[in-house]
């Protein structure tokens, strides 16, 4: 038996074809660097516990109230996380069982607004998310989506727009958090205006739960009404959300996310959410949080010194939104030529872009990943001259430098093994 098939024995009886891809994409994601700000390695324990006889069991309800009998298990499983996610955030309240970060956001709009409700967020080509209130999404259409965006000069939020458009639109629910942006968000700011407008405020830190579970990035549990949250970004658990919140709006939560808007939990990731949660909770998970702020802004530093353009200047997070107009190379081509360099970055508008959102000026990366490998500050300025000669190599069409660079990311990160991968 190979090694391959020794690690899923009864899949490679079964499907070797589906075996053979799923062993295709491990060997994928040990020698690339994998740069996506919202991607990461689980561990083991949270890959074992997400692929387990939990599939099997339907549970609509909650721990004590469900509609099926034989929870014996499952509603420990469902407090244990519960607990933790409480214990870890100090909240209120915790909901463990949205399927993802879109469901999750649908739950807070089904719990406080009505169809036809003006609702606020941060514009999709600014940095924001699709759910918060952006037009091609069900929550610009079903609701009056306004939109905040960041400052052209200096590529940061402006709070006193966020203000005058709250006080002059009155949302029902202002959304702060996003999916491109590089600098700290100023919750208490964002508190104060949502309390002069009447707005239920909802933090969406998908990207930046882990910073904030680790300290290094300031927590909006003081200052918002909800928090919304995947679990498998920065927080490194398997993919699926969570909503917490004061106990005032618990049942609203609840009740939003089952019977409002879905079925029976996902009881196999709940159990790896409480292991992630258990992972995030122990000191190296701080130590791992603020090791990803520190290699992103040695990132950051680096590409800055080879003349790249950034969106704001930098990062205080995980994340760097680099704009390659002076390049004069797409977003979309560097992408895909640094994907043949063995570098996983995705394509991404940079605000006030004016190329389209499918072949946008920018790219977005992150050090998520690369930390759970263990590389360090020191290891960025490689990485810096890889997407450097990984560009200029776009630009020229240059394709034995993409295939040089990919040897020697490989080579590098044959060193640093990835979590819950195996070792060649
Ligand atoms: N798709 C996520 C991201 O990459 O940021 C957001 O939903």
């Amino acid at each position: 038996m190979s090694p391959r098939d020794a690690r899923h024995p009864a899949l490679s009886a079964i499907d070797p074809d589906l075996a053979a891809l799923i062993g295709a994409e491990e060997t994928l994601q040990a020698e690339t660097l994998r740069l996506i700000p919202s991607e990461n390695y689980v561990s083991a324990a949270v890959l074992e516990a997400s692929g387990t006889v939990l599939q099997n069991k339907y549970s609509e309800g909650y721990p004590g109230r469900r509609y099926y009998e034989g929870q014996q298990n499952i509603d420990r499983i469902e407090a244990l996380a519960v607990e933790r996610a409480r214990a870890l955030f100090g909240v209120d309240h915790a909901n463990v069982q949205p399927y993802s970060g879109s469901p999750a956001n649908l739950a807070v709009y089904l719990a406080f607004a009505r169809p036809g409700d003006t609702v606020m967020g941060m514009a999709l080509p600014m940095g924001g998310h699709l759910t918060h209130g952006w037009g091609v999404s069900a929550t610009g259409s079903w609701f009056r989506g306004v939109q905040y965006g960041v400052r052209a000069d200096t590529g940061l939020i402006d709070y006193d727009e966020v203000r005058e458009t709250a006080l002059r639109e009155r949302p029902k629910v202002i959304f702060c958090g996003g999916t491109a942006l590089p600098r700290t968000i100023d919750f208490a700011a964002f508190s104060e205006i949502a309390k002069e407008a009447g707005a239920v405020l909802v933090a969406d830190i998908a990207h930046i739960a882990g910073l904030v579970a680790g300290g290094a990035h300031p927590s909006p549990v003081p200052h918002v009404d909800v928090v919304s949250t995947t679990t498998h970004k920065t927080l490194r658990g398997p993919r699926g959300a969570m909503l917490m919140c004061r106990e005032e709006h618990a049942k609203a939560i609840d009740k939003a996310v089952f019977p409002g808007l879905q079925g029976g939990p996902h009881n196999q990731t709940t159990a790896g959410i409480a292991v992630a949660l258990r992972e995030a909770a122990e000191v190296s998970f701080a130590s791992y949080a603020h090791a990803v702020v520190a290699n992103a802004k040695a990132l950051a530093e680096a590409l800055l010194a080879r003349g790249f353009d950034l969106v704001s200047g930098g990062t205080d997070n995980h994340l760097v939104l680099m704009d390659l107009t002076s390049r004069e190379v797409p977003g979309k081509v560097a992408a895909k030529a640094l994907d043949r360099a063995g570098i996983v970055v995705n394509y991404n508008t940079v605000p006030y872009d004016p190329r389209k959102p499918f072949d946008p000026s920018g790219i977005r990366i992150g050090t998520p990943a690369l930390t759970s490998r263990g590389l360090a500050p020191d290891h960025m300025p490689a990485v810096a001259a890889w997407i450097d000669r990984g560009v200029a190599a776009a630009a020229s069409g240059d394709e034995a430098a993409l295939a040089v660079i990919r040897k020697e990311v490989a080579e590098l990160l044959t060193a640093y093994p990835a979590p819950g991968l195996p070792v060649a």
